[in-house]
Parts: structure tokens; sequence; C-alpha cells
């Protein structure tokens, strides 16, 4: 855990000056003593029960902090602002905990639902992960869900809601700000429950939003747009997303009296809802620093040693969950093409792929893992010289405290993702590159590549072009490659997490002003 920022900034909140504290201030001005509300599918943290250390000597519990970047800085947040957390719950442990941590001026409370009927349960994670997952990235050929898997999503969505109209009655909350495409039905679900006009609802959809003809393949899609437009404020990752929503809206619903499509909101009946792009960003200042510190550098280098690579060796970067949308065979591809045409790098560009498994009870991923592992051993075989092998796959979490570092001595970033809501590996890379010119190979199928102009641009799906761009941006002089890491170093570090956070915040209240 980073240390709290404690450094108070101007009012005006430029955007160099979002950090936790200033989100929280911008939070207070908004909504007063008002509390606020996060719900999202997978907690936070993740509770260790004590250890027995003897006969009668029991350790604490503890808590830690699992890998994305997103829930520790909504983490941060709630410990300014103080306020309520609610998810499913994943790992042991009472239902409630309290989280604080030394420093902190707040606390919060996280509420950690179990559904009773564990084949509801079931049912949602299916409709979540095999239908909507596959379908909001283009890839209707992995779609695994059963007829009546809709019935479990609608369940917990309910859960969630009865548990939250619960939570805003006693807690009096402010703002409920709800996450992802698991819980697109809470706002609907809510506002069937509370007896009391509900607090702004507002919902981030962190996944693409997919074009129309791939929509149409969700059976439920009437009612998941409809379940969204009960919010009273979207968001979502790009201008895209945000545009082929509104387009899917409108093709839906074009015929009914009830709703009107406008660029940036839609009315439904006598509520207006905002609907707006807010690319996610990362903690530039945290990865930076983390890339920096000697002993993390010192830690890595180890790291690279133990996994017997050389620092002579020209190093890629990629870090990703093991999953299909993640691009891990385009990505072999790639390399592929790269020593086909370009014989004389065998031995001398290394990729090395931390990629943790997730979803692994899942038979869907299951085979795709199985398919990468297999395909990684081919590739390898097939282009090994002597004791040296050019993918070195890591299947498991590797802490930022060494990967920040790893990042700095990487002299590329491969992104190979085929579909991305944002992807935020790319710009934890740029973070990591004060004064260096590591480059950014940047899949054009990421959120982030709508935004970050500058980046060298990849297509997963043409490797042999990739493998050139790869090859060409590899032998660019240092200060055209630095020149390029200034720009978008300036973006990442204008559109960080907390500039994101804060404007949502704003946004919610000018939403509140406007539409209700
Ligand atoms: C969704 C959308 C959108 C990964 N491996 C390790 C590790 N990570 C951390 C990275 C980064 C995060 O996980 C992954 O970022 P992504 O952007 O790829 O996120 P997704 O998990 O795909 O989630 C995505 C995102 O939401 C945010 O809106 O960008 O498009 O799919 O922070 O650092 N962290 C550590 N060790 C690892 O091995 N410590």
């Amino acid at each position: 855990m980073t240390s709290p920022d404690r450094t108070r900034s101007k009012p005006d909140n430029s955007p160099r000056n979002w950090n936790a504290l200033t989100v929280s201030e911008c939070f207070r001005k908004h909504f007063g003593t008002k509390k606020l509300l996060v719900a999202t599918h997978r907690e936070p943290v993740i509770y260790q029960p004590s250890q027995s250390e003897g006969p009668s000597r029991k350790s604490p519990p503890k808590l830690r902090y699992p890998a994305g970047g997103v829930s520790q800085s909504l983490h941060r947040l709630l410990l300014q602002t103080g306020g309520d957390w609610i998810s499913l719950q994943n790992s042991p442990g009472p239902p409630t905990l309290s989280i604080s941590l030394p420093g902190f001026p707040a606390s919060y409370t996280l509420y950690r639902l179990s559904p009773k009927d564990p084949s509801r349960q079931e049912e949602y994670q299916r409709f979540s992960n095999d239908l909507l997952w596959p379908l909001f990235h283009e890839e209707p050929g992995r779609v695994g869900a059963r007829p009546g898997d809709f019935t479990g999503y609608e369940a917990v969505n309910r859960l969630f809601a009865e548990h939250i109209s619960r939570v805003a009655k006693d807690h009096g909350n402010g703002v409920l700000w709800i996450h992802d495409y698991q819980l697109s039905l809470v706002a609907k679900e809510l506002r069937s429950l509370l007896s009391f006009p509900p607090p702004p609802i507002a919902f981030f959809w962190h996944i693409p939003w997919p074009r129309q003809e791939f929509l149409t393949h969700l059976p439920e899609r009437r009612v998941l747009l409809d379940g969204l437009l009960d919010y009273d404020f979207l968001g979502f990752q790009t201008a895209l997303y945000r545009e082929r929503f509104l387009e899917s809206v409108e093709r839906e619903f074009g015929t009914d009296p009830r709703i009107s499509v406008f660029p940036d909101s839609v009315v439904k009946g006598n509520r207006r809802i905002h609907v707006g792009d807010y690319p996610i960003g990362v903690d530039p200042g945290r990865f930076e620093s983390l890339s920096l510190d000697q002993k993390g550098q010192a830690e890595a280098r180890t790291f690279l040693c133990e996994q017997g690579i050389s620092p002579d060796e020209v190093l890629l970067i990629s870090v990703d969950r093991m999953d299909y949308t993640k691009g891990f065979l385009k990505r072999l591809q790639i390399l592929e093409s790269l020593f086909q045409t370009y014989p004389e790098k065998v031995g001398r560009i290394r990729l090395l792929q931390i990629a943790p498994l997730t979803r692994s009870g899942h038979p869907t991923y299951q085979s795709y893992q199985k398919k990468v592992r297999e395909a990684v051993t081919t590739f390898n075989e097939r282009w090994k010289t002597g004791r040296w092998f050019p993918v070195v796959s890591i299947e498991r979490t590797v802490e930022h405290r060494i990967l920040a570092p790893l990042y700095r001595l990487a002299a590329g970033a491969l992104v190979t993702s085929t579909n991305d809501g944002m992807n935020l590996v790319a710009k934890e890379y740029l973070a990591a590159q004060k004064d260096e010119g590591g480059t950014l190979f940047l899949s054009r199928y990421t959120g982030a590549a709508q935004g970050l102009k500058e980046a060298v641009l990849i297509d997963p799906f043409d490797p042999a072009t990739s493998a050139a761009i790869l090859d060409r941006s590899l032998a660019e002089p240092a200060s055209i490659r630095k020149g390029r890491n200034k720009i978008l170093r300036e973006q990442i570090s204008r559109n960080n997490i907390f500039q994101w956070m804060g404007s949502i915040v704003t946004g919610i209240r000018e939403a509140e002003k406007r539409g209700r």
C-alpha cells in the first residue's frame, strides 16, 4: 500500500493536482456531508484469516490488495471520503469489514454479499462471463451461456440492490457509483425497492460497447439497455463506445415515444440520463516512483537473472490476465513474423510475458490457457538457439514493486489486445519511462489507442506489418523515442485516475442539477 496523499492543492483542481485528497474535497464541495457508496463485482481487498502461531497464539487477520489499479484507487478515495462498498464476497472472513489504514482520515464499510442459492450465482457468472464478456468484446464464437442464465443475473443484481437500499437508507448515501457489466440492472432493481427518491445513481462501463451487429446476438439486449437507462449518469471509456451505445438505444427504442436520444444524454420519460466518455487513467506518480526505486530495481534485475534473461538482450514486456481478449496467440504470430523476416533478431529480442491466470476454473479459459501454453512451447522449440529461447511466460502475479522497474528496463511494451475497454498496462508502462525511450507498441483495438495518438500503433490481426513496425521502432534514435514519450507521458499525467474520478464526481453533480 502506498502512503496517503497528503499534498494539499489549490481547490481549482487543475488536472495535475488531482489526487485522492482533492477528489474527496471535490466530492465534499458537491455533496456536503453525504457519503459515497461504491458497488463492484469483485472486492477491493483479499481477507487472509489468522494463522495459528503456536498452541495459544494467533496472529490477527490480514488484508491483502488485489492487482487491479482501479479498485485500489477507489479504495484510497473512500479512505478519504468515508463511505460504503458492496461486492460479492470472494475470500473468507466475516460478511462486513471496516476498512481503515493508518494516515488516512476516514474508513469505509465493506459489505460482502453471498447469494443464498449457489446456482443463481453460477447463472450470474455465466451470463456475465460467457455471454456479456465475449459479445461486448465482439467474440460471438466464445459465447457459452445457457438459456435461463439471465434469471441468475437478475437475481444477483437484485441482491446488490436490496443491500444498497438498506445501506442507503441507514447511512444517507449521497451518491451511488456502480461498476461494470456484471451490475447493469442494479439501478432498475433499486428504483423498484426504494420508498424515497434515490440519490444520484452513476454507472461506469469498463469494457467496450460493441458494434450493433454484435449486440443483436444478445436476446436480453432491450432489458439490459432499458436497465442502463435507469441510471442517472452513464460513463464510457471513449467517445466511440459512447456513440455506439447511443446508436444501440436509437436502434432498439427509436419508435418508443418515452425515449429520445441526444449526443450527450438520453431522455426516458421525465428523466434525463447523462451519457459521457471518461477515459480511465492510472496513478502515474506512483508508477514513476516505483520504477525508480533502487531496491525495486535491484529486485527486478534479480528477477530477470532468475529467468535467465541477460541485461544485453532487447527486452519486450507484456502484462495481462490470461484472457483471450488480450491476444496472446496474435502476439506469438507477430514474433513469428519478426523472426522469419529478420532472422538476425533471433537470440537478441526476448519477450517477458507476465500472464496471471484468470477465471481458470472455467472451461473456456482452461482450454484457451492450455492452447497458449502449448503455442508458447512450440514457438520456443522452433526458435531456441542453444540455451536461449524467445518467450519467458510467467503465469502468476508479479507485484507492482517489481513490475514497475521491469517496465523501465524493457525496451518495449507489447499490447496486443484484440478488443479492450482501455488497457491500463499501456499507461503504466509510459509512467515508468521518465527520461527513457522505451516504446509502447499499442494495439489499435484498445480504448487507450483512441486517446494516445502518438503511440506506435500495431494491428494484432496483421502480424507482418506489426513485426515491421516493431523492427523499425526499436531501431529509432533515442531522441525520437524520448520525444514521443514526453508527449504521451504528458497525456497520461493529465488524464490520470484521480482526474477521472474528479470529472465523474463533478459530472454526476451537474447531471443531477440538469436532469432531475
Ligand atoms: C477492465 C477492462 C480496462 C496485471 N497483471 C499484474 C497486475 N496487473 C494489473 C495491471 C493493471 C491491471 O491489472 C490490468 O489492467 P487492464 O486495463 O488490462 O484491466 P482489465 O483487467 O482487463 O479490466 C480494461 C480496465 O477494466 C479499467 O477500466 O482498462 O479494458 O477490461 O493495473 O498492473 N498487477 C500486478 N501484478 C501482475 O502480475 N501487481
